[in-house]
């Protein structure tokens, strides 16, 4: 599968800028005391107290209903899931709509860590050491047309492979969306690995997104398309519970879930001394990410 927008960035010319940016690692302004701003001049590394969770937690505790609604039945089933050969359709609003094969788009991309902050909207969280690209690249290089609003995606749907698809607990195949400002923000990534190693199944192989400032079910596993529309496309979580999940989600303390508190966090590990710490706004990263929301009312539009 050759096409010409992925031969196009292979073959650009590579800068020291990316060369460095290849080794930048982030975390929340609020969390490390860099952000974005930071990053052309230094790497960060993780703030003291909050080391990246361990490869077993980040690994065998996880949401992904297509396996099963128990936090361990995704590293006990996603296995089944085929993720070679793989392809991503892109389509929609693009100059270059295409299918296109997984390994073809990471010759494309450009990979680096991003240590980021990981919050579940059940108000549990950890800090993962992705491997991945920005989703930003990938938009540029389908060639986003102008009257293009957001960003739809869809994660696989194999019955035969996903035991948990044959309950209605979600309207499948998962389904999610971003606004496109949040697509292109630079946070804003798709991982294809954890610790420096391709990433499970039980996380999303072979590729799913990561918004850091948001819930985490915005975060789509195993992503299979990318349609760019200028209609705010349907979300899973939305749509089966209006009331509950909206269609931003961004991280809030100030914003209640209607069960629950959202105003701290269980961090995930440390076995018996694991912790509660209070939710930070947009899970840290508001330096970076706040304007992206200038003028709206975040307890109406959740
Ligand atoms: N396709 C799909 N994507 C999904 C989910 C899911 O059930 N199916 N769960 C979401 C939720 S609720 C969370 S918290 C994160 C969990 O990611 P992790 O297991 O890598 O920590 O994935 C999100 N992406
Ligand atoms: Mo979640």
């Amino acid at each position: 599968m050759a096409n010409r927008w992925i031969n196009t960035l292979k073959d650009k010319d590579v800068t020291p800028e990316d060369m460095f940016l290849n080794r930048r690692q982030i975390m929340g302004g609020a969390l490390a005391g860099v952000g974005l701003a930071g990053m052309g001049s230094s790497v960060s590394a993780a703030p003291e107290g909050l080391e990246p969770n361990s490869y077993e937690e980040i690994t065998s505790y996880n949401n992904y209903y297509e396996f099963g609604t128990g936090k361990d039945d995704p590293a006990r089933y996603a296995g089944k899931l085929t993720t070679t050969p793989w392809t991503v359709q892109i389509d929609g609003m693009v100059d270059n709509p295409g299918e296109f094969a997984f390994e073809d788009i990471m010759k494309a991309m450009t990979i680096e860590e991003r240590i980021y902050k990981f919050r579940c909207v059940e108000a549990w969280s950890m800090v993962v050491p992705w491997n991945g690209f920005e989703l930003a690249d990938l938009l540029n290089m389908a060639g986003v047309q102008s009257g293009a609003k957001y960003v739809a995606f869809e994660t696989a749907l194999r019955p035969d492979e996903m035991p948990g698809v044959a309950y209605p607990v979600l309207d499948w195949p998962y389904v999610e969306g971003l606004r496109l400002d949040e697509a292109m923000h630079p946070l804003t990534i798709m991982a294809t690995g954890i610790y420096g190693k391709d990433i499970p199944n039980q996380n999303g192989a072979p590729l799913r997104l990561v918004v850091p400032w948001k819930y985490g079910f915005k975060s789509i596993k195993s992503v299979v398309k990318i349609t760019l529309t200028d209609k705010q496309p349907a979300t899973s979580w939305n749509k089966a519970n209006a009331r509950e999940y909206g269609f931003y989600s961004n991280v809030n303390p100030e914003v209640d879930h209607p069960r629950w508190s959202q105003a701290s966090e269980r961090l995930i590990g440390g076995g018996l001394f694991s912790k509660r710490v209070p939710t930070l706004m947009f899970n840290g990263y508001e330096g970076e990410v706040a304007g992206l929301y200038e003028g709206m009312d975040l307890a109406k539009d959740i």
